[in-house]
């Protein structure tokens, strides 16, 4: 890749190679590099709380193996749904399945709503794995663009015409957050029209304003509904994590039948793990990564405010990524001339699944990285925007 010429490497990365389909493969390409800007993921360092979980591993892992697991999962949930506001959770058997990660999570609820629908309508732009893994399991989608979501309550037409609406909050890549009186409305609407609301909340640690109890307003609204809950984007565990599928209890999928057919459990020493570090978060660990990740946000803001003809479309974003509007410049013509210098971010163009020249001038950095490195980063990208 290395060899070819930058009109060669943007072709490539418009999908001509089948191996650059998809955001993931542009993330794979990172994943070596120390100035890996590119997937959501957590890589900071420890904070000083949490490495002490770490070091307590052997101990953790004694623990887990000496209790009965149920326990376990049911400390670990506790800890995480009260950490990030969500006191009304359900604690019922089988309303919470702990997966190995929230696209786990999202391929179960694929198929699911597989068996009972062929439509959803689907947030616009949204990371681009979860159209990807509605379309795998068959079914048609419709963009529901961010504004519309919004602005006021959902098209009725819309709304027949599908057996899901899907809404990912706060969104990724944008940050906006689904405010508490949309949520009421748009699962009143989902009630009226008996439709499933299923909400994928990966990023709701960042941002406070995704904080209010999610289950309370749900189970008031008699709709049926889904939500996907991710403890992997918070925090830097090696990629240990869980994604959450909670679901409403009569919402009449077939959720714990396809779980079943994906996986037993996931690891009791992950549950602990997520526990312990959720413990520490409550402590002042969730406040300090809310500063870490504004301060890595302001080092980009600040370091290219002056660049002539670049923006920051997200304003009010808190999530741990942050898009650059690079102007007139092609957003793959950046991004690969970041790459000529082993910078890696993510080109936008397959956020807008259904619009991806919508992207074309954007581009998405990632900020839970060590701040010397987002500097570095932002540093080489300056270069590159002023051609200097
Ligand atoms: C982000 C990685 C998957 C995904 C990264 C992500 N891709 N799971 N297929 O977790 O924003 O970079 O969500």
């Amino acid at each position: 890749m290395l060899l070819l010429k930058t009109s060669q490497k943007i072709r490539a990365a418009q999908g001509t190679d089948a191996a650059l389909g998809n955001l993931t493969q542009f993330e794979y390409l990172a994943l070596s590099s120390p100035l890996n800007l590119s997937d959501g993921h957590a890589r900071q360092s420890l904070t000083p709380g949490q490495a002490e979980v770490v070091e307590a591993l052997p101990l953790l892992w004694a623990t887990a193996a000496a209790n009965p697991i149920e326990e376990t999962e049911a400390a670990a949930k506790r800890a995480y749904f009260r950490l990030l506001g969500q006191h009304s959770f359900p604690t019922a058997r089988g309303r919470v399945l702990s997966c190995y990660s929230s696209s786990v999570a999202m391929e179960i609820l694929a198929r699911s709503l597989a068996t009972r629908t062929d439509a959803v309508a689907l947030l616009h732009p949204t990371f681009d794995n979860i159209p990807d893994l509605l379309l795998g399991a068959g079914l048609r989608l419709l963009p529901l663009a961010e504004e519309a979501l919004h602005d006021g309550d959902l098209d009725q037409e819309l709304l027949r015409a599908v057996g899901c609406v899907f809404v990912t909050t706060p969104n990724n890549p944008t940050g906006r957050v689904l405010s508490q009186e949309r949520l009421r409305a748009l699962a009143e609407q989902c009630a009226e029209h008996d439709v499933v609301l299923a909400l994928d909340t990966s990023f709701r640690g960042f941002d406070p304003a995704a904080h209010y109890d999610h289950y309370a307003v749900l189970e008031d609204s008699g709709c049926r509904w889904v939500v996907i809950e991710d403890t992997g984007k918070l925090w830097p565990t090696q990629e240990l994590k869980i994604g959450w599928l909670v679901s409403s209890a009569d919402v009449g999928l077939p959720l714990g039948r396809v779980y079943s057919d994906i996986l037993l459990g996931v690891s009791p020493l992950v549950m602990m793990l997520v526990q312990r570090f959720s413990e520490d978060a409550a402590r002042g660990g969730l406040d300090a990564l809310h500063r870490f990740v504004a301060g890595n946000r302001a080092l980009v803001r600040g370091d290219l405010a002056d660049v002539a003809d670049v923006g920051f479309p997200d304003a009010e974003s808190r999530v741990s990524v942050e898009r650059i509007d690079v102007g007139r410049r092609p957003g793959l013509e950046v991004w690969s001339a970041l790459r000529d210098h082993n910078v890696h971010v993510l080109p936008c163009q397959k956020f807008h699944w259904a619009a991806p020249s919508e992207g074309d001038h954007l581009l998405r950095i990632a900020l839970s990285r060590k701040s010397a490195a987002v500097a570095s980063a932002v540093s080489t990208l300056r270069q590159v925007l002023t051609g200097g």
